[in-house]
């Protein structure tokens, strides 16, 4: 029997909370979840499942569903995993919390798609600042079911791989990407603007106000213009970014990014609420509430 994994957290200091990083591969120590940590699954399960109907994007319903998630008890990884290998040949793996940005990438490149192994506590159903079981497994495994998606983060990897021969202001800006698409994304469909973003996903308050709330920008996806963008991180999005399609991800994606980064070192980044004359404007936020300063 092995020893359970470590929880690995950000620490507080007093100079702030610092984030914690930690590059283990971990088995999914499933028979130590106790009665409280499958409780807090299903109550987040049932609360976003009922908030995200006619928000999410249907495919990421339907697909959760087909994958067996439920309320029942955390879903267990290598149930996961035989469906993921099948359809796009991706695989979950168990991690300790936050890893490094290049051990990160490596594994998306490679297909691995890294999920914390534990759950937030009972005090912390609305927001923690770091990925827990939650988020990764709820918000971002269903849609390594989609293989223009799928692709899309394999080579979104790749990039980041070759990015950090780029320096550091090349890893801003992919990481921005990141940010905007998989974490904050929006899609257009026929029956209007849905959410596939992880972090709005595994969020109460950000999926009734992506889609609702007057203050923020729903602006087109532009690949250049998103590469710029600076983003919030501990308060809502003063801008979401919508794709047609996630072949548009994958498209985008495609081209090699050394032009782009060249290009790119010349312009200013763009502040989180800014509307440029050149984007397709679908709502242009009124901006209530928003913080002056915080953009990072
Ligand atoms: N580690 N476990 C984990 N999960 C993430 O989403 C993650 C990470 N390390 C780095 C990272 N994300 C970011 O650098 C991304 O923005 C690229
Ligand atoms: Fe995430």
């Amino acid at each position: 029997m092995n020893a359970t994994p470590r929880r690995v957290e950000h620490l507080q200091t007093d100079k702030g909370s610092v984030p914690v990083y930690t590059t283990a591969v971990i088995e999914q120590p499933w028979a130590s979840y106790s009665a409280t940590d499958h409780a807090v699954w299903a109550q987040l399960f049932r609360r976003q499942r009922e908030l995200l109907v006619g928000r999410a994007e249907a495919e990421f319903l339907r697909t959760q569903d087909a994958m067996g998630m439920g309320d029942a008890q955390i879903p267990k990884f290598d149930d996961l995993n035989r469906m993921l290998r099948a359809r796009t040949g991706w695989e979950i793996i168990g991690v300790e919390g936050l890893l490094p940005e290049l051990t990160f990438f490596e594994h998306l490149a490679n297909k691995r798609f890294p999920v914390t192994w534990w759950i937030r506590s009972p005090e912390q159903l609305d927001y923690l600042s770091e990925p827990d079981l939650f988020h990764d497994l709820f918000g971002h495994v269903p849609l390594l079911m989609n293989p223009a998606f799928a692709d899309y983060l394999q080579a979104y990897g790749e990039g980041g791989v070759r990015a950090h021969g780029f320096g550091i202001e090349a890893l801003a800006q992919l990481t921005r990407l990141y940010w905007y698409t998989v974490e904050f994304g929006l899609i257009r469909t026929a029956e209007g603007l849905r959410i596939y973003g992880a972090g709005i996903l595994s969020s109460k308050g950000e999926s009734i106000h992506c889609l609702e709330s007057a203050a923020p920008n729903r602006i087109g996806f532009d690949l250049e213009r998103v590469m710029r963008t600076r983003y919030r991180i501990d308060t809502f999005q003063k801008t979401y970014f919508v794709i047609d399609s996630y072949q548009q991800l994958m498209d985008a994606t495609r081209p090699d990014f050394a032009p782009i980064y060249a290009r790119l070192a010349g312009q200013t980044t763009i502040a989180a609420g800014a509307v440029l004359d050149s984007d397709t404007v679908f709502t242009r936020g009124n901006g209530e509430g928003w913080a002056s300063e915080g953009d990072v």
